[in-house]
């Protein structure tokens, strides 16, 4: 980028009397060298975490029916030992992110644990349906309102075959699909479920991602939560590496294009 900075600024030293195709392969040299920077420089990982050490302060939990928001409890997945945020049931959890650089997008990427024995869309009778959701800037404040979401699905844990179905990869109660749809992990943590029969493991790994969100502001809050969940030991969730990806301006391709153009603009007087 340097070299093509130079070569522009010593081409424009050398001649003094500029014809209209000399002008022209100079704004064309400019744009050129200005395009690879911001496809290749501007997503920027402004936040990750895999959870293997202590939880700093921008996370935060606030229990179902509750009023104080709390550090959020860590766990260890019983199989790999895997730290990991949670376990969480019934509650809302935020990630609170400020003093952001100025960007344009934002993403995040993130695994969530489904633990245990997840009934999905069944709506017989208080098993169901779980519910887990996420909002980004904002906070709900009536966590059973789906509007107050940006997302709404629901997760099952059952035999794709026979158990109950859920909605995720869609938003409920559109999304219909076989148990544990679009999983990249079944039954690898460890946790153990015990339906009668003996314990047994019950888990799945979903790696979830917001896609490309229109973002500029200077702080980023999200906020996951789930409802309908039945006890701790019936069913959970957890949250593992999460990464938070901005869309920054590179400045060495801004400052290319400015160099550019007032030299270009000068030689034109
Ligand atoms: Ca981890
Ligand atoms: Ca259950
Ligand atoms: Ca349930």
């Amino acid at each position: 980028m340097r070299e093509t900075l130079s070569g522009v600024l010593s081409f424009c030293m050398a001649e003094w009397r500029w014809t209209v195709s000399r002008r022209l392969s100079l704004l064309i040299a400019v744009v050129a060298g200005m395009v690879p920077a911001f496809t290749a420089l501007g997503d920027v990982v402004i936040y990750s975490n895999a959870f293997e050490g202590s939880v700093g302060a921008e996370w935060s939990m606030l229990p179902e029916g509750g009023s104080q928001w709390t550090a959020p409890p860590t766990g260890t997945t019983p199989l790999t030992q895997d730290g990991f945020l949670g376990e969480f049931g019934n509650c809302m959890v935020t990630l609170t992110l400020d003093n952001l650089p100025a960007h344009a997008e934002v993403s995040v990427a993130m695994d969530l644990f489904v633990i245990r024995s997840w009934d999905g869309n069944y709506d017989q009778d208080a098993r169901g349906p779980d519910f887990w959701a996420y909002a980004v800037d904002s906070v709900p404040t009536d966590p059973e309102d789906p509007a107050q979401w940006d997302s709404v699905t629901t997760f099952s844990n059952w035999d794709p075959g026979t158990g109950p179905r859920q909605a995720y990869p869609l938003s409920y109660p559109v999304g219909d699909f076989p148990a544990r749809q679009g999983a990249s992990e079944n039954n690898t943590l460890g946790f153990l479920f015990d339906d009668g029969g003996g314990p047994v493991v019950d888990d799945a790994v979903y790696e979830l991602n917001t896609g490309v969100l229109p973002h500029t502001g200077g702080s980023l809050v999200i906020t996951f939560g789930a409802d309908h969940l039945q006890s701790l030991s019936d069913e959970s969730w957890g949250i593992d590496d999460v990464v938070v990806t901005l869309d920054v301006p590179e400045p060495g391709a801004v400052a290319l294009l400015t160099l550019g153009t007032l030299a270009v603009l000068r030689r034109r007087r």
